[in-house]
């Protein structure tokens, strides 16, 4: 920043500067008095505020990026899951403390206020999160990028528990408004459906289509301590025309607003499928309407200042967020062959030139393919693309391998067994120039096991990048006793420095130090349960262990195999009530996707075994076992800096990479895991002796099921294990309906419990028994949890998005100063 910026900014950051914006925002922008204003008025001037605040810092942005001609990034996803904005705003503005004080002397709670944002819920789990978190770090690294999205008017459903179980409600985030957005009416692109195409002049045309306009809104993205921003714009479909005017003039009110009303929703809500594509003709819909919108917006906006597209790609990168928006690269040919009337061969370079693409799963379940009727129903002139392309790829295939048929039926861009599908993965790995996978055992599985044909043929464009999250949000926000505690011994800097916090090492024997770190710790677990009391009715002791599980609820994160754990230290318990045993409460929370079954049942499970637990006069306070509603950003902020030890039991070789284990450990708790995804760095990074490991490798697990895996042999030899699997069955947790979970325990005894929760039950249970007796040795444990935090610099995602930077986007910072 310039002395003057500095100055500026000094000036408007006081707390009589802030007093006055607020009143004034309440007056001119909420519309209200302060004799009138509610809590929520409150905020919403309090943000416009802050907003204001943030404008000129993105103005400033936007012009040295136009007028440096950078290129920039193009970070294309179906989800942004970014949470609350304000306190993320006022930390990133240094201006917390004054506006606290700003709000005070105007007779407003804070914290209070801050309480009624709503969360932006634009993703379901891991995928949409990491989204938010580069968006963060793009900002505060100042890397020139936009992200590019569907502005949903319902994000992900709110999670009641109602007599145990999942119950769905709509999440209209928007009714309050939104202070942070700006809708830009003037941008607006058509998006066409349908139709057919037709050759004239030697050029496809797309005709006899029916179409919706894509509208822009902006969010501003505000960098950590730097002048720095980014920009997030978000797609919100409009009818092209208000309404059916020739229904309207015939007196048929109702089609004419229906009409509007299906064009318009395309963007009405997200689908609540994690790691599981819906394949369903308006998510198809949803992906093509934001990736033709942004494809028009970033070739207009090169053309603003280039006239031919002879430095597109020194210009632009454009990265795909797993396969969701592939359709980018048949609409990115479309429009620079058909409108741009740029030749095939030479748009197919550019194309290639620009995309990467990150995959973000493994499991054969969960690659998206389109049908290909669908697609010619929908997007007849994509289908050709598409197919031209396999035509191409398969012949360079050919070339390749030799005239192996199966080598070239499997890396077809169209599986052709049975119904014809096209293969979005594929069409991702031959247009992009770099794709990547999450973490190293994932990014190894792609290259040797899934993709292995596509990694004979190009291996230099396979590659890995690993996770990260912000240390912003993930630490300084949603832990203020322990980001204090580290400020006070190493500094500040750790925010924008993650490898800063190696520093506490040297403190991790300190005793001051380590009683000071446990005293945050036990203030984070004292907020926690509060609210627990306060929304759930159960009353945990803060001294207890709090053993956290907490991510969307899928059979590979094995929410069975703790519960399975639950049940007998329930009954060991039971058996010998009088023995010291080190008090847990086990806290769980997460989503089930809606057409989920399993996972709602496991839900029903947890919560009617908390039923039984949590009443036991017999157990009192040595087991409690809570299931924490409505997980989500907000939910996440409060519940993890309250944590001692962090659950990451997927089966070996499910997870890509897991960032929940990142953001656990960050706060200080010790994870017991398995050698999956991110565990695997983690480990290596805190050090065997601070992490509890257990379980079979994913190459042991490979084994396992080669040799042949016996899960009932498993049942009847192991005791503990027998007694509380039929106790499942029988109806022991649901007296009521005693057979409800039977067809648990049959997928885990008789049906191949196909995530090996019974291979890897008796070493989980050891594990756990080494939990127990580290958390005996509090020195011992703290030492490790020091550890722990002392070796996450490198799950910062300021890494991730610098290796993103220099290694595929080939981006550079943009100079605001
Ligand atoms: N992930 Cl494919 C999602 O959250 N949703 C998805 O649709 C897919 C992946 C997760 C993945 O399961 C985690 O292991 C990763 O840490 C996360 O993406 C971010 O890469």
């Amino acid at each position: 920043m310039t002395a003057v910026d500095l100055e500026f900014d000094q000036l408007n950051s006081t707390v009589d500067a802030l007093r006055r914006s607020i009143s004034n925002r309440l007056m001119y922008g909420v519309g209200k008095d302060a004799a009138t204003a509610r809590p929520q008025d409150w905020l919403n001037a309090a943000a416009l505020a802050v907003r204001d605040r943030l404008v000129a810092r993105w103005m400033k942005t936007t012009r040295h990026q136009y007028e440096q001609d950078v290129k920039r990034v193009y970070y294309l996803s179906m989800e942004f899951l970014i949470g609350r904005t304000f306190t993320n705003a006022l930390l990133a503005l240094g201006i917390y403390d004054q506006m606290k004080e700003a709000l005070a002397g105007l007779g407003v709670d804070m914290e209070a206020a801050a309480e009624l944002e709503p969360d932006a819920a634009l993703g379901n789990g891991g995928l949409g999160r990491l989204a938010a978190c580069f968006l963060d770090s793009m900002a505060t690294l100042a890397i020139p990028g936009f992200g590019y999205g569907i502005r949903y008017e319902y994000g992900m459903f709110r999670q009641k528990i109602i007599a145990g179980e999942q119950v769905e409600t709509p999440d209209y985030w928007l009714r309050a408004g939104n202070p942070w957005e700006f809708p830009r009416p003037e941008v607006q692109y058509m998006v066409h459906f349908g139709g057919r195409t037709i050759e004239r002049d030697g050029h496809v045309q797309w005709i006899e289509t029916e179409h919706v306009n894509a509208m822009a809104y902006d969010t501003v993205i505000p960098g950590f301590a730097t002048s720095a921003t980014n920009t997030l714009r978000l797609w919100s479909a409009r009818a092209t025309e208000e309404l059916d005017l020739s229904a309207f003039n015939q007196g048929d009110y109702r089609r004419a607003v229906e009409a509007k009303e299906t064009s318009e929703n395309v963007s009405r809500l997200l689908y609540p499928d994690d790691s599981t594509p819906a394949g369903r003709e308006l998510r198809l819909r949803q992906e093509y309407f934001f990736v033709s919108a942004t494809m028009q917006d970033l070739i207009r906006r090169y053309q603003r200042t280039h006239s031919t597209f002879g430095r597109f790609a020194e210009k632009v990168a454009i990265h795909l967020n797993d396969t969701h928006p592939v359709f980018a690269i048949p609409e990115l040919m479309r429009l620079l062959v058909d409108i741009h009337h740029v030749p095939w061969d030479r748009a197919w370079k550019l194309v290639q030139q620009v995309f990467s693409y990150t995959n973000h799963t493994l499991m054969p379940e969960a690659l998206e393919t389109w049908d290909v009727e669908m697609l010619a129903r929908l997007l007849p002139r994509h289908l050709e693309i598409i197919f031209d392309i396999n035509a191409e790829f398969l012949k360079d295939a050919s070339a390749h391998f030799g005239h192996d048929v199966d080598v070239i039926r499997r890396i077809s861009l169209v599986d052709e067994y049975g119904q014809r599908r096209v293969r979005m993965a594929h069409l991702a790995i031959v247009a992009s120039q770099k794709v990547n996978g999450v973490s190293k055992l994932h990014s190894q599985l792609m290259a040797r096991e899934f993709f292995k044909d596509f990694a004979h043929m190009f291996p230099a464009r396979f590659t890995n990048v690993t996770n990260g999250i912000t240390p912003r949000r993930w630490l300084a926000q949603a832990s203020p006793p322990l980001s204090a505690l580290i400020d006070q011994h190493i500094g500040t800097h750790w925010r924008r420095d993650l490898f800063e916090l190696s520093k506490l090492r040297a403190l991790k024997s300190d005793a001051a130090f380590s009683s000071e770190f446990r005293a945050a710790k036990r203030r984070n677990k004292i907020r926690l349960a509060h609210r627990l009391m306060h929304d759930t009715g159960i009353m945990v002791h803060p001294d207890a262990l709090f053993d956290l599980q907490v991510k969307r609820i899928h059979e590979y994160k094995r929410q069975l195999l703790n519960v399975l754990h639950v049940i007998v230290r329930y009954n060991r318990i039971r058996a010998e009530p009088e023995r010291d045993w080190v008090p847990r409460v086990v806290i769980f929370a997460g989503k089930a996707a809606s057409a989920y079954k399993m996972a709602k049942t496991v839900i029903k499970l947890i919560n009617d075994v908390g039923e039984k637990v949590n009443n036991d006069p017999l157990i009192g306070d040595q087991l409690k076992v809570v299931f924490v509603p409505n997980y989500g950003v907000s939910v996440a902020e409060l519940v993890i800096p309250a944590a001692d030890l962090s659950e990451q039991i997927s089966m070996a070789g499910t997870e890509a990479s897991g960032t929940g284990n990142m953001k656990l450990a960050l706060n200080g708790a010790l994870t017991v895991g398995t050698m999956d995804g991110a565990n695997i760095e983690i480990c290596d990074a805190v050090g065997r002796d601070h992490i509890f490991i257990f379980g079979h490798t994913a190459e042991q697990v490979d084994d396992l099921r080669a040799t042949g895996y016996r899960p009932r042999q498993i049942y009847e030899e192991n005791a503990e294990l027998r007694l509380a699997l039929d106790q499942i069955r029988t109806g022991y947790f649901s007296p009521d309906d005693p057979r409800r979970f039977s067809d648990i325990f049959h997928t885990l005894v008789d049906w191949g419990d196909h995530y090996m929760v019974l291979a890897d039950f008796a070493a989980f249970a050891e594990a756990q028994d080494a939990v127990d007796a580290r958390f005996r040795e509090p020195r011992q444990w703290t030492e490790s949890a020091i550890e722990n935090v002392a070796g996450m610099g490198q799950f910062s995602s300021d890494r991730t998005i610098a290796e993103y930077a220099h290694d595929i986007w080939h981006v550079k910072p943009v100079d605001v100063s």
